[in-house]
């Protein structure tokens, strides 16, 4: 009964997954790149344990939903049937994500989740394996399994829908300014936006055609080290993928109007020589790629659009971490 505990963090897409080929398995329509986050992370603990009749996983100290803990149990399955064991889990998960931030947790809860009960489970995993297991969790935990800048190349199969490390050490200055929109709407989770968007927008074939002719551009920006190439790239793709939910019958969507203000504010600050782009996921938050140095300027502007609203600044971070024991060392 071994214990093992991963750390696994978040990682924000600057060209996005939005829309599966294969809903089991998990293959994209897109590939996707992305950067990981070194303040945000998910550290999970896991052990086996033959005389429990039942998995039993809390999160922050809490138990899941019942339909939250269905979809770790069908993951567990997955391990469990690759170690030929029949013993049921024991997880404990603590995230350090703020809640409120709207940040996606499921990219590092299923990647920590990969490593902690691979691990617990005996299996020998490559970190290549362990991001084809992640993405079974949920798509975006593939490419959580890597530091840095990150591509999930979206494959055929189970076996090339995997993520591989563009630059795992970023070394010059790069950070995403989250700013905290709260979230108002119903909430429409990715897993249904994406399925309905690719099912019914009149775009969505025109966005994969154009998001998958970006990633050698990206990668270029990203070896060049190329902020205002990078952040171009990932503002255009961003607004196209929410292009698709606004075209989508019915159409939806995610951005309020304090996020379009956030989005108009890029857009006037590089009219003024400041290097700063927006992303956006399946929320109303606005991320800002920029440059450390440029943060003042950019926060001063903020407040004067939204005053004293939340942000988190983001900056890149490791890979999956897993050590034995029940704390992270
Ligand atoms: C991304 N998102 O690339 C995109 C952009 C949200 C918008 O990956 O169905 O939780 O579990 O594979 O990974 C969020 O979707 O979806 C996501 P599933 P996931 O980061």
């Amino acid at each position: 009964m071994k214990h093992f505990t991963a750390r696994a963090h978040t990682n924000i897409a600057l060209l996005k997954y939005w829309g599966k080929v294969d809903e089991t398995l998990i293959i994209p329509t897109t590939t996707s790149i992305s950067l990981t986050l070194k303040e945000f992370y998910t550290d999970t603990t896991v052990w086996f344990d033959p005389s429990a009749a039942t998995d039993r996983i809390t999160l922050d100290g809490q138990p899941l939903s019942s339909k939250k803990a269905a979809d770790i149990t069908h993951f567990l399955d997955l391990i469990r049937q690759k170690a030929g064991i029949t013993d049921r889990a024991m997880v404990r998960s603590t995230n350090h994500v703020p809640t409120a931030a709207g940040l996606a947790s499921s990219a590092s809860a299923f990647a920590a989740l990969a490593g902690a009960a691979s691990h617990a489970a005996n299996l020998n995993l490559t970190h290549s394996e362990l991001s084809r297991l992640a993405r079974q969790g949920s798509g975006s935990a593939c490419r959580s399994i890597y530091g840095g800048f990150v591509k999930w190349t979206r494959g055929t199969t189970d076996q090339d829908s995997v993520a591989t490390p563009l630059a795992t050490y970023v070394n010059w200055p790069i950070q995403l300014i989250t700013v905290i929109i709260s979230d108002h709407p119903k909430k429409i989770y990715s897993r249904a936006g994406m399925q309905h968007a690719k099912k019914t927008s009149a775009l969505y074939a025109s966005w994969v055609d154009r998001s998958n002719k970006m990633v050698p551009i990206m990668e270029e920006a990203i070896t060049a080290q190329d902020l205002a190439q990078i952040g171009t790239i990932a503002e255009t793709n961003a607004l196209e993928m929410h292009a698709t939910n606004a075209t989508a019958r019915p159409p939806f969507n995610y951005l309020t109007d304090a996020s379009w203000a956030i989005i108009q504010l890029a857009a006037q600050l590089r009219s003024q020589g400041i290097p700063v782009y927006a992303t956006m996921d399946a929320g109303p938050n606005v991320k800002l790629i920029s440059n450390p140095a440029d943060t003042d300027t950019i926060l001063t502007a903020i407040d004067s659009v939204l005053p004293g609203v939340n942000l988190e600044i983001a900056t890149p971070g490791p890979g999956l971490q897993v050590t034995e024991g029940d704390l992270m060392t």
